[in-house]
């Protein structure tokens, strides 16, 4: 039994010892339990319910914050609510993001992280995280094809960061200036990214008008084209590029200066890989900086047999990677890792004299925080860390290809059903797949408008039925003019052929018509 008063009990409570390591031992197994449950097939991926009833409160479980405190034991409900009505995403029948497992070396990473609450700019407050960092953007870099002793990279929070700062860095590369005086003393700047490509064979199914080059970007990641806004280069000189060509990249006539092309490396929707050796030539051709968002499809690396997919990604100038993602490191770990060492530095530092001081009695080289355009900073490094020398890089390549071989077994699965249709007939590149559910009623129905506009409705009404049950859970969208279909990602280990089986066999029972 805990004691009923927080704030007289624990620690630092000269008597708390006793009462903290009751609470805590408490906590403990509430996790324990969600843990084991994460992996208990019987049990629901989620147990959903509609904002305003969480917000109404649910059994005891009220979101509103008190003024008078409330006992240990309440906490302790609190924490074992939130995850109830939580999402299991460790789950093997999760199937819905590109994050996805419950790897229990990281999470017990993140507990220690937690536990030394500290922040990863000084050397002085995190010697040990510090040199982990280092450790571990030189073992990715090694990954990515870079000679290990040059280059350089920071861990920030995920890959809309990690992009933003690819472009940081490329602008300030070839305008330095731009660091103190700004956008009025530079030219204006057109960047260029090819996400979600397509792949050659269905090009020639566009219409003509997104065949043309230089198109303006409607549907690269928005991470791209966010950063071009926060960072003050404009949304509208982020262009998109079906297939680039040197042609994409004559904008002189608009008056526009290309500088940066973002080559992607696994999209998000289909999992498709640019050439970056194509790409790697224009940019060398051209003097572009090359970067390649490599957030989700980076993982291949690990893997002797996938790692090809990402040839060329070594010409690249800089990577973003999210070990978050195909890695199965608990959230959040993502990375940009830069070619080029010393530019990181020179471009965010700004030297604040209560953090970084010279004069320290140690190597202040490795005070890494001014690289960062973060002051406070999270530790992200140790799980991957952990993770690593629990797995080895060996260990990190099973994983992935685990997991490609369930997006074959999917993909094999569905392509003679009459009641599915793949989205592509190619073969996924990475893990990726993605399908239509087509119902009885509409197997008999001409295709034309008002047949896409009946499949649009499909997955949405499927995804509701399945969330409300609350037994398996993928995602869908719609992209471009293609209706509504579902994308079903594999980047959990735990997940098996028999849990691909449940995912086909839930859809075929909730889309009966
Ligand atoms: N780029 C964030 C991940 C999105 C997803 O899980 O689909």
């Amino acid at each position: 039994q805990c004691h009923p008063n927080v704030d007289l009990d624990l620690l630092p409570d000269p008597a708390g010892e006793e009462p903290t390591n009751r609470f805590l031992q408490a906590l403990v197994q509430i996790l324990l339990t969600h843990v084991n449950s994460t992996f208990d097939r019987t049990s629901k991926v989620l147990d959903f319910h509609h904002p305003h009833q969480l917000k109404e409160g649910l059994e005891g479980f009220s979101l509103e914050l008190p003024d008078r405190p409330e006992n240990l034991e309440q906490l302790l409900v609190d924490c074992r609510d939130t995850l109830k009505y939580g999402v299991k995403t460790g789950h093997p029948r999760f199937f819905n993001q590109l994050s996805s497992g419950l790897d229990i070396i990281g999470m017990a990473g993140e507990w220690l992280t937690s536990a030394a609450n500290t922040n990863i700019f000084t050397f002085e407050i995190s010697p040990v995280f510090i040199l982990m960092e280092e450790v571990l953007l030189k073992k990715l870099r090694e990954k990515v094809g870079w000679p290990p002793v040059e280059g350089d990279g920071v861990f920030c929070p995920g890959g809309s960061m990690s992009n933003l700062y690819s472009i940081l860095l490329a602008r300030y590369s070839y305008f330095p200036e731009v660091k103190m005086h700004g956008m009025a003393v530079i030219p204006r700047l057109a960047l260029f990214t090819s996400e979600h490509v397509i792949p050659d064979i269905l090009v020639a199914e566009l219409p003509q008008t997104d065949r043309l080059p230089g198109r303006l970007c409607k549907c690269s990641h928005y991470s791209i084209r966010k950063a071009a806004g926060v960072l003050g280069i404009g949304i509208e000189n982020v262009f998109l590029c079906v297939k680039l060509t040197p042609q994409t990249l004559l904008c002189s006539s608009q008056g526009l200066v290309p500088f940066y092309i973002n080559a992607t490396a696994g999209t998000t929707v289909y999992g498709a890989f640019d050439p970056l050796n194509e790409i790697a030539e224009i940019c060398e051709r051209h003097g572009l900086w090359m970067h390649v968002d490599a957030a989700w499809g980076g993982g291949l690396l690990m893997s002797r047999k996938h790692a090809g997919k990402l040839q060329g990604i070594e010409r690249a100038s800089s990577v973003t990677w999210n070990p978050h993602k195909m890695m199965g490191v608990p959230l959040q770990c993502s990375v940009i890792l830069m070619r080029q060492k010393g530019l990181l530095q020179d471009c965010n530092q700004l030297c604040a004299e209560y953090l970084f001081q010279p004069d320290k009695h140690y190597d202040v080289a490795y005070d890494t925080g001014d690289k960062s355009i973060q002051c406070g900073r999270h530790v992200d490094v140790f799980k991957l860390w952990l993770m690593w020398k629990a797995k080895g890089s060996e260990g990190f390549g099973s994983q992935v290809n685990q997991c490609l071989e369930n997006a074959d077994y999917l993909f094999n699965k569905l392509e003679n059903r009459a009641d599915f249709e793949l989205v592509f007939k190619n073969k996924p590149e990475h893990s990726n797949v993605c399908f239509w559910y087509i119902p009885h009623s509409l197997r008999k129905m001409s295709r034309g408008l008002e047949w896409n506009k009946k499949l649009h409705e499909v997955a949405p009404k499927i995804k509701t039925k399945m969330m409300e049950e609350g037994m398996v859970m993928v995602g869908y969208q719609p992209l471009g003019e293609k209706p509504n279909f579902f994308r079903c990602v594999f980047s959990n280990p735990a997940t098996t052929r028999e849990d691909v089986d449940f995912l086909v066999d839930e859809i075929t029972r909730l889309g009966q018509d």
